[in-house]
């Protein structure tokens, strides 16, 4: 913090470090008050830097420096500079061992990154920029070193010390302390290093290795929740397994660890053998867990692991790389999770996230790169973009390539660059020369900015027996970048005949028809046509399949086309997608309506064509589930201009209502017939038959009748898994009846001793769209279960009534807005990585109606006018609200 304005880092100015490191030896002696590093490291001066002799600089920040010595000589104050972020020896020899001693408080550190207390555990975050608030070191992940940590701490207090790799030596000592020193075999930039000490229990297993090694896997968490780590235990072992056959990928270290804590900034991090999560993504039994929350843990647990590979044994070059291992790992969790339940789900749940979220953050100020070329605060930039994006670039060479050629280029990928340090061009070139083509133009979507548009139109020549697809791609201008290049587009095409069957396809020029009923269409230039030959009837078009590019696809279908893909396409993604697309159109012209003032009339065609899904027993339960699903308000919001969010709530709500008392008996008969009798088991049948029960439930009570609401009570009463009685729930607290407080309040008494269920008792109220919510919301602020130290609290209250609530959030009085920014405020100065994530919401001003963008840039204004801003909220505050 400071009144100077922070800097922004560029890519283009990357140099490699001036000094290396061999090997750090830590000690780190734990105390209630002070915390004393002893850190011994090994440098030499890296012969890649063009100047000879140059100073040593290390990062550090909220410490004590107590000594510096370089080969055994103490240096004297004169001999370095220290200012808050760093310490700089202007003369070092070619090859040394600095030795630092520096104390640091881990039990006053709420900002959650470095060294810091939970649930009276001590616990680590070191990436980004973690380790330097535990010690000075050259903390860029381009300095790759081998770690040997000692940990001594109170015996009792902390009986379990944990740090990275195998432990080599443990023992007491004197005055009811102990020790234990870890050492880690592999390489690792100080990001990955982790350490754990506190009152921990443990579950343990074990994973047999492709090559017959026998790994103890363990899970630690507090005592009272030993009897919620069985499923992350059976995902990690699902995970471990998946890695070998999919990518090949072996476990090397001879242990693996995950750690729960409490209070923790994001999910969970895959720190080198000892992966810690927030406790949200570990732990989990019927009781206590959804459905959701089952198959989240199962991707997160996949997640972290999978970063052994891609970002532990491979790691970036510099933060600007970030997406080469988020983006990677995101895909590959993404294809294990489709692997364990279901590739159209999956793609469904994938794909809603990234056309509802990242298309906004590609469209507003906060737009920037997979790649981004700067940065002030890199902890911004685990976005949606560098993840989610990233995600669908990887998905992309998949689809370019086919499987086994993405194989070939992965296995040369981690071939080639085991142990070091790399950038996305170096995993784009392993994909090239594992297969001998050239994937040049590719580099845009890493480093162009935007959603590109593709505009579609077709033709069809009946004399000739041809059909034309006409392609074209533009994408946006995005902050800094005015103009664009076309990309290199992967689009998966289908024609269908009037019978619903996809029929073949021959491009002009080519002497047989293509073996296969979806084909990749590769489109390079700004516009370029496709014709196929001998095409005997019209055909419907399905552009797009299983959503293969990150793109918004403009192709006037008909309601007519639409309905029929949604009744014959054989790509579940674009079936579902259809009846995406239909009800969108239906909703923007409600809206249009709405603001006309006139009266709100239900589109049939749609609303009959909900209904033969709903009926259709052939179908698989989730994805009928699935299709049920409106599209989001925010998603909504983000197809039109000038958004006044009541509006779009009135009509998302109209049409649930329409559909509602249209389909009543459908969605009764639908509701009893997937009633489980007996044990909660959770495979995909039952999942199907759960939120298909649970969002017939939705929409019955949007009718507000009595018969319904006592169903839904019932439901509330009796179930004996989370996932039914949170529906139910969830369902009640967004109905203005005295039932909704009776249930809050049992389920309040039950549960209020478990903070992650009480989390989602915050969530519901917070996502209510009755009137009196944000009322509610600023009185939960002052309840006793919620506390703003606590991510998960601020998260489950704050974050899920500001960007799951849009019709409360954005209440046109401002108070939304105010009370939002007050939140900033204060986790700018206690945790300004959350301050700044908060801050989001605010940031996509330029989408709504007049009086909304004012209140909304006041409250930005207000922010940026707080003196002592973090370059956190400082750099979200500052681009959103569109300064220079
Ligand atoms: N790599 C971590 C994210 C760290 C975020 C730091 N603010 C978790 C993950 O993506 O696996
Ligand atoms: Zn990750």
């Amino acid at each position: 913090m400071g009144t100077e304005k922070p800097q922004a880092i560029f890519l283009k100015d990357y140099m490699p470090p001036a000094y290396l490191v061999e090997k750090i030896n830590l000690q780190v002696e734990l105390g209630e008050e002070v915390t004393k590093v002893e850190s011994t490291i090994n440098l030499f001066a890296n012969e890649k830097y063009p100047e000879k002799g140059a100073a040593l600089t290390l990062a550090g920040s909220d410490m004590k420096l107590v000594s510096v010595a370089i080969n055994g000589e103490t240096l004297s104050a004169e001999q370095y500079t220290l200012t808050d972020e760093s310490l700089t020896i202007a003369k070092v020899p070619e090859k040394f061992t600095l030795v630092i001693n520096n104390e640091i408080k881990p039990q006053e550190n709420t900002s959650l990154e470095g060294l810091y207390k939970s649930s009276g555990n001590f616990c680590t975050q070191c990436e980004p920029e973690g380790f330097r608030k535990i010690t000075y070191y050259l903390d860029q992940p381009d300095v790759m070193a081998s770690f040997t940590t000692k940990i001594i701490a109170d015996k009792e207090k902390y009986p379990v010390l944990l740090s990275n790799g195998n432990m080599i030596d443990s023992g007491d000592l004197d005055g009811n302390m102990h020790f234990a020193t870890w050492e880690d075999p592999f390489k690792k930039p100080s990001y990955l290093f982790a350490l754990v000490a506190g009152d921990l229990v443990y579950i343990e297993d074990s994973f047999t290795t492709m090559r017959n090694r026998e790994i103890p896997l363990r899970i630690y968490v507090q005592k009272r929740n030993i009897d919620k780590c069985q499923h992350a235990m059976e995902s990690l072992k699902r995970s471990m397994k998946w890695d070998e056959e999919a990518f090949g990928r072996e476990y090397d270290l001879d242990l693996f660890m995950i750690v729960s804590v409490d209070d923790f900034n994001m999910g969970a991090m895959e720190n080198k053998g000892l992966n810690i999560f927030n406790s949200a993504l570990v732990l989990a039994k019927p009781e206590t867990a959804t459905d959701m929350d089952f198959d989240r843990i199962e991707g997160v647990i996949g997640h972290e692991y999978f970063h052994n590979w891609s970002g532990n044994r491979v790691t970036c070059r510099d933060w600007f790389q970030l997406s080469l291992k988020e983006g990677f790992t995101v895909f590959r969790d993404q294809s294990f999770s489709a692997d364990m339940t279901s590739h159209a789900v999956k793609r469904i749940q994938d794909v809603s996230i990234l056309r509802t979220h990242q298309f906004r953050e590609d469209g507003g100020p906060l737009s920037h790169p997979v790649r981004p070329a700067s940065y002030v605060e890199i902890n911004n930039f685990y976005t949606l973009t560098v993840y989610n994006k990233g995600a669908e670039v990887v998905r992309m060479y998949n689809t370019l390539l086919g499987r086994e050629k993405f194989r070939k280029g992965t296995d040369l990928y981690f071939d080639r660059h085991d142990g070091n340090a790399v950038t996305t061009d170096d995993f784009r070139k392993a994909m090239e020369d594992a297969n001998d083509v050239d994937l040049t133009q590719f580099e845009r979507w890493y480093s162009q900015a935007g959603t590109p548009v593709l505009k579609v139109t077709t033709a069809y020549d009946e004399a000739a027996k041809k059909y034309t697809i006409t392609m074209a791609q533009s994408c946006p201008a995005t902050p800094g970048q005015d103009t664009k290049e076309p990309f290199h587009i992967p689009v998966a095409v289908g024609l269908l005949g009037a019978d619903g069957a996809d029929l073949p396809m021959q491009l002009e020029g080519e002497t047989e028809a293509y073996a296969g009923n979806s084909r990749v269409l590769e489109l390079k230039e700004s516009e370029h046509n496709f014709v196929f030959v001998n095409v005997n009837e019209k055909p419907v078009p399905s552009m797009l399949r299983g959503f293969s590019a990150p793109v918004k696809l403009e192709y006037e279908y008909t309601e007519n086309e639409l309905a029929f893909l949604m009744a014959n396409e054989s790509d579940d993604f674009n079936r579902w997608d259809a009846g995406q697309r239909l009800s969108l159109i239906v909703m923007k012209s409600l809206i249009e309506d709405y603001k006309a003032g006139k009266e709100l009339k239900m589109n049939e065609a749609y609303a009959n064509a909900f209904g033969k899904t709903l009926a259709d027993a052939t179908l698989d339960k989730r994805l009928v589930a699935e299709a049920l699903i409106l599209p989001e308000e925010s998603y909504l919001a983000e197809l039109i201009k000038d958004v006044d969010p009541d509006a779009v709530h009135a009509v998302r709500s109209f049409v649930r209502k329409s559909l509602a008392t249209k389909h009543r008996q459908l969605l009764l008969d639908t509701y009893k017939a997937n009633v489980i009798d007996g044990e909660y088991a959770i495979d995909g049948e039952s999942i199907g038959k759960r939120s298909l029960k649970n969002i017939s439930l939705g929409y019955l009570m949007d009718l507000g009748e009595q018969e319904i609401i006592d169903i839904a009570m019932k439901q509330f009463k009796g179930g004996n898994n989370m996932t039914d009685v949170m529906a139910a729930l969830t369902t009640l607290a967004n109905c203005d009846c005295p039932e909704k407080d009776e249930a809050l309040q049992a389920f309040y008494e039950k549960w209020k001793d478990e903070p992650l269920v009480m989390d989602k008792w915050l969530l519901i109220q917070a996502t209510s769209s009755l009137p009196d919510t944000l009322e509610n919301v600023i009185k939960l602020t002052e309840h006793p279960v919620f506390t703003m130290s606590n991510p998960n609290k601020v998260r489950s209250l704050i974050a899920a009534f500001c960007m799951r609530n849009p019709v409360r959030f954005h209440e046109a009085s401002g108070k939304g807005y105010e009370f939002l920014a007050d939140k900033v405020l204060y986790l700018n100065k206690h945790n300004p990585l959350m301050g700044a994530r908060m801050l989001n919401p605010l940031s996509s001003w330029r989408k709504y109606e007049e009086n909304r963008r004012q209140l909304m840039c006041a409250q930005l204004d207000r922010v940026l006018a707080e003196p002592e801003l973090s370059k956190d909220v400082y750099e979200i505050a500052s681009k959103s609200r569109g300064e220079k």
